[in-house]
């Protein structure tokens, strides 16, 4: 049963007209408090009142990262600081911060949908949960905290890092369920196995992982690492942080939570819809946001949409796992080439370890891939025969399934660089333009 039936598994065309309701109040709202909008509307002819169908959506305008940056840091700020009790930001690679700002109101939101998303992970009250997402300005932490809090079961909140007390006290407290980035589960996994403990002998059950790009491989190697379920969480600081979608026990896609985020899925070069089951842009129209509505959102995130009946029982939208970003997006000898695909190839191999660094380069006027990888001991046990031969095995296979030449080198055990959060896997090298 999900946590809150009556919306999660709410008939489509009930659900369709609970959007509109909501989404002619977004616009309305963003329409006379934020400047940004009302310019950007009138600049485009449409007024709050034109939008009569949902699919009129398609006639406002969109939103990008770059008008969060010029109008940082409360720019697009719909209320006044009275009515904010919190704001996120996301640090980015680049330039200044995007700011989230939430009212009681959206808090109470984020509540509700980051306990949908723990709750469909099988979390009950008893459970013991150890929150290891970074807390502070990063959604993750207090985004996780807040679902924790709804459902009422017992808060670790030990934040990310100092790896070697997490174990010791998932171990001491007896932890059923750990929320983190997938890259740092392996890390606390690891270290777990240095310290001699065998996670799959403890009480750990589940983990919901978000918050990076991992994929299905990796799912599946994190779940026989820590003999546990991995479940996934998926958001955003720009339309509010985790809990914008989950996947549920099927495990065929994430469930996004409709009555508060308008999905589209777009051709990111035309901007025109792209039908359901294929993939474009994911684009979000936030529904019931007051501090920062967002409108038309363009996320950069890949994926496709599929409203086919889902065996949890749940009548919400699903979205596939992100299989990358246009921005992170290479072309290898003219081949579109995203980290994800490399990442599942290199799954394949036994003789690795899922440690790895894509580095970028120019050579000529082509882009070149190196594809660093850690090796597991055995291999450097055995010599450099070894190690050319597990080498040009995986160049082979990357050749082979995605017809790029590329070049792979081993990396000693313990050698790239551990997560705690986000993992850093492309290291790009190319000269800025
Ligand atoms: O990462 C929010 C979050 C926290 C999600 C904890 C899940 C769990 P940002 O730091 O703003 O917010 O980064 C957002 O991270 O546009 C995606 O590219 C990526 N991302 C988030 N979740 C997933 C996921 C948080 N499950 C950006 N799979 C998004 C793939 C993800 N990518």
């Amino acid at each position: 049963m999900p946590w809150n039936d009556k919306i999660e598994c709410m008939p489509e065309s009930e659900l369709r007209n609970f959007q509109l309701e909501k989404l002619r109040e977004t616009v309305a709202w963003a329409y006379e408090r934020v400047p940004f909008y009302k310019q950007k509307f009138d600049e485009k002819g449409v007024r709050p009142d034109n939008i009569r169908h949902i699919e009129d959506i398609a006639k406002l305008p969109f939103t990008v990262k770059n008008d969060l940056r010029d109008n940082y840091p409360f720019g697009l700020c719909a209320v006044p600081m009275s009515e904010v009790v919190r704001v996120h930001a996301s640090s980015g690679t680049t330039g200044k911060p995007i700011t989230g700002p939430y009212t009681r109101g959206d808090m109470d939101c984020w509540g509700e949908c980051m306990a949908r998303n723990l709750w469909s992970a099988g979390i009950r009250p008893g459970d013991i949960v150890q929150n290891a997402y970074g807390y502070g300005l990063f959604t993750g932490g207090l985004g996780f905290h807040e679902g924790i809090s709804r459902i009422g079961c017992v808060e670790l909140p030990t934040s990310s890092g100092l790896t070697l007390r997490q174990v010791t006290l998932m171990q001491d407290f007896k932890v059923t369920a750990l929320c983190c980035t997938p890259s740092y589960a392996l890390t606390i996994e690891e270290q777990a196995d240095e310290m001699g403990i065998d996670i799959r002998n403890l009480p750990l059950r589940v983990g919901v992982f978000g918050a990076e790009p991992w994929t299905p491989g990796m799912r599946k190697e994190i779940e026989e690492r820590m003999g546990i379920k991995a479940m996934e969480a998926y958001g955003l600081t720009e339309i509010g942080g985790p809990g914008v979608s989950f996947d549920c026990d099927a495990q065929e896609g994430l469930h996004i939570n409709e009555d508060h985020y308008l999905a589209e899925v777009l051709d990111p070069d035309t901007l025109e819809p792209i039908p359901l089951g294929e993939k474009g842009e994911l684009v979000f129209t936030s529904l019931q946001r007051r501090a920062m509505p967002m409108i038309r959102y363009r996320t950069k995130d890949i994926t496709r949409l599929y409203r086919d009946k889902c065996s949890c029982g749940r009548t919400l939208i699903r979205m596939d796992k992100i299989s990358g970003r246009t921005d992170d997006m290479l072309i290898i000898s003219g081949v579109n080439v995203f980290p994800s695909q490399i990442e599942s190839l290199l799954l394949d191999i036994p003789e690795v370890e899922p440690q790895y660094v894509l580095v970028v380069r120019k050579k000529g006027h082509l882009d070149h891939l190196t594809v660093r990888v850690e090796a597991k001991r055995e291999v450097y046990d055995i010599g450099p025969d070894k190690e050319a031969e597990v080498e040009k095995k995986i160049q082979d296979h990357i050749k082979g399934m995605l017809g790029i030449a590329v070049t792979v080198r081993l990396v000693e055990p313990k050698l790239i660089q551990r997560s705690e959060g986000k993992a850093k896997r492309i290291l790009d090298e190319r000269p800025k333009s």
